[in-house]
């Protein structure tokens, strides 16, 4: 089956498999959404895993692990039971059950772990997406570890930072730098990942660092999808220093300085690895994300190698210089220069010469059916794009004469409003200059987005782009919304009574299960009063009513609440409750029970 609409109209993609990617065949496309997934599970027959549970306020290190109610309590006692420095034949799920993980029980380093494919490390917060909250994580040298659910924030280093890894899932994970980014008082790197392999991003929250949310550097094979990359100081996600073969798809990338996303930038000679030593991104397809609120570019290229960059929505962006950018990547050589001249010595590019900088060129990138639209008051503020004139390398780079950026270089099908009609092209380059004026809409029909407000980017229904192509296979669907985090909101009761309140309404933000009267506390003062006899109802698992309350005819000060862990409150995507939800009142008078829920039946 073919689709012909363009990617971005496709609204509820039908439930069917699109062909995997080539790089990993364990790979399938998630059937809702079309993303890439990793495949996880391990191959049928393989050993069941060891359980280890934490509990970092009632567990003890003393105990088995192999149960909630015998859980470790440090994840530093989980993690050493897992064998180092050898090729796992068992897995083993680290089970971090809800709470805060102090960094006083949380390993320094987590090293050197091989787990397999049928054999991976797995920490999973076992409660709920982002109920176990960490510090920041340095991993080195491990293999198959899956990290899920879990919330790791910090103020400084880097939030997680994966240090010749392979084979790592992030999954559901929220990950924070917390700080200011105008001052830098905040990490540097949210999520930092060099000298890597099969690294993927899943639907993941990754956000705060005065340089880059995500910075890949000498990543090869792996995705980014369906993720919000956001609070940056830099491009909010760069993949350089000769990464390759990444998807970056699907994704909402927003609150940036520099720019959105760069496939390559600049990097040291010795921290890239071979045979990727040339150019500073090798075939990078980033397709469907979102990009908006950037004060450079929604997305560049800078010293890449067949690199795709298609139906992309940009919004907002720009505002210090140009909407889209075509550059060079740099090459320094950072202090080692013995490697740095094997390198060169291998074909790589570069110098050996520190504080020498060399231009990477590009070659094979193309630019398709993206819109761009700044929308009234907002332009960008020189020029629509940049595009690099030729440079020329030292003699030695072993870069060829002229480094050129624009080397069978496609923008074609981009639908772009910003600015005024008169707004600079941007592109020096003659020829290209008029194939780009040729083969794009640019400021000549105002593209409608369906609701940017209320964060939804893809084009109104019935809006159809007047250049897209139609000679791209369709990829995927644009990115969902973001969904705001799970809430509950109890239905307000009035602050004083002189009748005891009985019934009392929770709303979610969305669908849950799990909701029962033992999840709720009910204080009269500090101490908890009865809800025996209570009955909880709901008729669309979103609004649920307890009625029949029947110990609040006392005098008092009442609170409900939810308990802070173990309600078994979930949504669809497994996400528990985001925060502490409660209602308060007074009750002025104590009155008799027996008035207040016996609802007598009289003839
Ligand atoms: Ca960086
Ligand atoms: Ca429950």
């Amino acid at each position: 089956m073919r689709r012909t609409l363009p990617a971005w109209k496709l609204t509820a993609p039908a439930r069917r498999l699109v062909s995997p990617e080539t790089l990993e065949s364990r790979l399938a496309c998630a059937a809702q959404n079309l993303l890439p997934s990793f495949d996880m599970s391990p191959p049928a027959g393989a050993p069941a895993f060891n359980q280890i549970w934490v509990d970092p306020s009632a567990g003890n290190d003393a105990n088995g692990g192999g149960s909630r109610a015998l859980a470790v309590r440090t994840l530093s006692e989980a993690w050493r039971r897992v064998p180092i420095n050898v090729d796992l034949s068992t897995g083993f799920q680290i089970n971090l059950t809800a709470g805060t993980y102090p960094e006083s029980a949380v390993p320094i380093y987590w090293e050197s772990r091989h787990g397999t494919q049928s054999a991976p490390v797995l920490l999973k917060a076992i409660d709920g997406n982002g109920t176990a909250r960490l510090p920041n994580m340095n991993v080195y040298d491990c293999r198959h570890l899956y990290i899920l659910g879990l919330d790791i924030s910090s103020g400084g280093g880097d939030v997680l930072h994966l240090d010749s890894c392979s084979n790592v899932l992030l999954r559901d994970t929220t990950i924070r730098g917390l700080g200011d980014i105008p001052s830098y008082a905040v990490p540097q790197e949210t999520l930092k990942v060099n000298q890597s392999k099969y690294i993927y991003v899943e639907h993941c929250d990754i956000s705060g660092a005065w340089d880059n949310a995500v910075d890949f550097v000498a990543v090869q094979y792996g995705h980014v999808v369906g993720s919000r990359i956001h609070r940056s100081g830099d491009w909010a996600m760069y993949a350089k220093g000769g990464s390759a073969s990444l998807t970056v798809a699907g994704n909402e990338f927003y609150d940036a300085g520099t720019g959105g996303f760069t496939a390559g930038q600049g990097t040291g000679f010795e921290f890239m690895v071979s045979p990727w030593l040339q150019y500073e991104a090798y075939d990078i397809t980033f397709i469907n994300n979102v990009v908006h609120d950037t004060q450079g570019a929604g997305f560049g290229v800078n010293g890449g190698f067949n690199i795709l960059m298609a139906r992309n929505t940009l919004y907002r962006v720009g505002s210090r210089s140009h909407v889209i950018e075509v550059g060079f990547g740099s090459r320094s050589c950072d202090g080692n220069q013995a490697a740095c001249r094997a390198y060169l010595a291998q074909g790589g590019w570069g110098t050996a010469v520190v504080g020498g900088d060399e231009p990477i060129p590009n070659r094979n990138v193309s630019i398709l059916d993206n819109v761009v639209y700044n929308p009234d008051g907002y332009v960008s503020q020189w020029q629509q794009f940049a595009v690099a004139m030729p440079r020329t390398p030292s003699i030695g780079s072993n870069i060829p004469s002229p480094a050129r950026v624009d080397t069978n270089l496609q923008i074609r099908g981009n639908w772009i409003w910003n600015g005024p009609a008169d707004h600079p092209l941007g592109i020096e380059q003659a020829a290209l200059a008029a194939d780009v004026l040729a083969g794009n809409s640019i400021n000549a029909v105002r593209p409608v987005l369906a609701n940017p407000a209320r964060g939804d980017y893809s084009l109104a229904p019935g809006v159809v782009s007047p250049v897209a192509s139609a000679g791209l296979p369709p990829v995927l669907p644009p990115p969902s919304a973001p969904s705001p985090r799970l809430m509950a909101t109890f239905r307000a009761v009035a602050a004083t009574a002189a009748r005891p309140v009985t019934t009392l309404t929770v709303t979610f933000n969305r669908a849950v299960r799990g909701v029962t009267l033992d999840d709720f506390v009910l204080l009269r003062g500090r101490a908890v009063a009865s809800l025996a006899g209570a009955r909880i109802t709901t008729t669309d698992q979103i609004t649920y009513t307890i009625t029949t309350i029947r110990s609040t005819h006392l005098a008092g000060n009442y609170t409900l609440r939810f308990k802070a862990a173990g309600t078994g409150i979930f949504d669809a995507a497994n996400e528990a409750l985001a925060a502490p939800v409660t209602v308060s009142w007074r009750m002025t008078r104590t009155v008799p029970p027996v008035l207040l829920f016996a609802p007598l039946v009289r003839r």
